[in-house]
């Protein structure tokens, strides 16, 4: 069997379960992600797996191993971004399944279990919180964030509950770290490194924290035609000084990304003076120290910029998760595998965020990186070749038979 070339096309049929057909819309307990799990059932039974939902919509194929073997995790999610690609996530899902019929084909029988995890929700774009499934599973679920809204008001917990899950059941999933071996996720690299290392695969090192800051600079609106400019306390012109510091000042702090991605302006109209400028400040470092002082030397500068614009200046951290490092023992049996059938197997950090950062509170935790084509990701123009995924499956089904546990 062609491997490779049975994942593009089950990521090509699978990307057309879309809510919009340019790219991948496939937002978390809506009818696509529901067409989507059909799919994936039928990947998993292929693989010789039942497959079953759990409460918090993440959907499980189990492949037994011997009575009172532990388990082994692979998995990813199944959601996008709006108008994303048709790899991120969904791929790693496919990956597992196509490694374990790969096994199954060859009778090839592991000393363990194996589930293969397709998570509603790790994009965080449909509800204002993310990693819902594998919280659950490591026990870190918060249920305060089921009265969460989308856009149009629904709640996290009526949406999961109508898509035939149970919010109040999610607290019960959590697994008993005793019985889980540890989690494999397979990923696009979102990235150039692997493309400009000529590399099909990489050995992720580890995942970046993440900070989330909402920030606020408060003036005074006015006719913009009659307020004079020297008494003006114009927000957005202490913002854009602030967001341009913030830039110039994150090129001198190796590998940490600092991100202005939302602004939202009061009264926001054209003929009257900014009153308020509210922004999200996103800081990202696989140092959580370097992450943290980062964010001090922002406050530090808005502080400055506000006195020096006679405005009001606030930073408040919404939302952080800690850097997580991959295990060592995983990896380098990741990497053996991966040498087997590749010629170089680079170590790189992840600078996006992954399911894998929230399974690492459950059990050790591993990440394979895909090659992407010109690094391009969230965008419908992302793209992993056949060959590429095709060695991806081989180095997994290299490593679940390798592992030694
Ligand atoms: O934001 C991230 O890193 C991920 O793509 N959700
Ligand atoms: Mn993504
Ligand atoms: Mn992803």
């Amino acid at each position: 069997m062609n491997w490779g070339q049975a994942a593009q096309d089950r990521l090509s049929e699978i990307a057309r379960h879309s809510a919009d057909p340019d790219g991948v819309t496939r937002f978390p307990f809506t009818p696509e992600h529901g067409a989507a799990l059909d799919v994936i059932r039928s990947w998993m039974s292929l693989a010789g797996m039942s497959s079953r939902m759990d409460a918090s919509g993440t959907l499980i194929g189990r492949k037994e191993g011997p009575i009172g073997s532990k388990t082994f995790l692979i998995g990813s999610h199944q959601d996008s971004v709006r108008n994303g690609g048709r790899y991120d996530g969904i791929m790693g899902i496919a990956l597992g399944c196509l490694a374990m019929q790969k096994l199954s084909d060859a009778g090839t029988e592991l000393p363990f279990s194996v589930e293969i995890l397709a998570f509603a929700d790790e994009e965080g774009v449909r509800f204002p919180t993310a990693l819902m499934g594998p919280r659950a599973l490591a026990g870190t679920f918060d249920p305060s964030v089921l009265t969460m809204t989308d856009k149009d008001g629904q709640t996290l917990g009526d949406a999961l509950t109508a898509f035939g899950g149970d919010p109040r059941k999610v607290s019960q999933l959590s697994r008993d770290p005793s019985d889980v071996l540890g989690y494999l996720e397979m990923h696009i690299e979102q990235g150039p490194v692997l493309e400009i290392e000529d590399a099909p695969l990489g050995i992720v090192t580890g995942i970046c924290g993440i900070e989330r800051n909402a920030v606020t600079f408060t003036g005074e609106t006015g006719h913009a035609g009659t307020v004079p400019m020297q008494s003006r306390r114009d927000a957005l012109v202490a913002a854009s000084g602030f967001i341009s510091e913030v830039f110039d000042a994150a090129q001198a702090v190796p590998d940490l990304r600092a991100t202005v991605g939302t602004i939202s302006l009061h009264p926001n109209v054209v003929n009257a003076v900014p009153g308020r400028a509210e922004l999200t400040l996103e800081i990202r470092s696989l140092s959580d120290a370097a992450r943290k002082s980062f964010a001090e030397v922002t406050r530090t500068m808005g502080q400055r910029i506000s006195q020096d614009r006679n405005v009001g200046f606030s930073s408040v951290r919404t939302y952080e998760q800690p850097a997580v490092p991959c295990d060592k023992d995983l990896t380098k049996t990741l990497e053996l595998a991966v040498t087997r059938s590749c010629s170089t197997a680079p170590r790189l950090p992840s600078g996006a965020t992954h399911d894998a950062s929230a399974m690492a509170d459950l059990c050790p935790i591993s990440m394979l990186f895909v090659r992407c084509r010109d690094g391009v990701s969230h965008k419908p123009e992302e793209f992993a070749s056949d060959a590429d995924m095709d060695a991806a499956i081989q180095a997994v089904a290299s490593f679940l038979t390798n592992l030694d546990l």
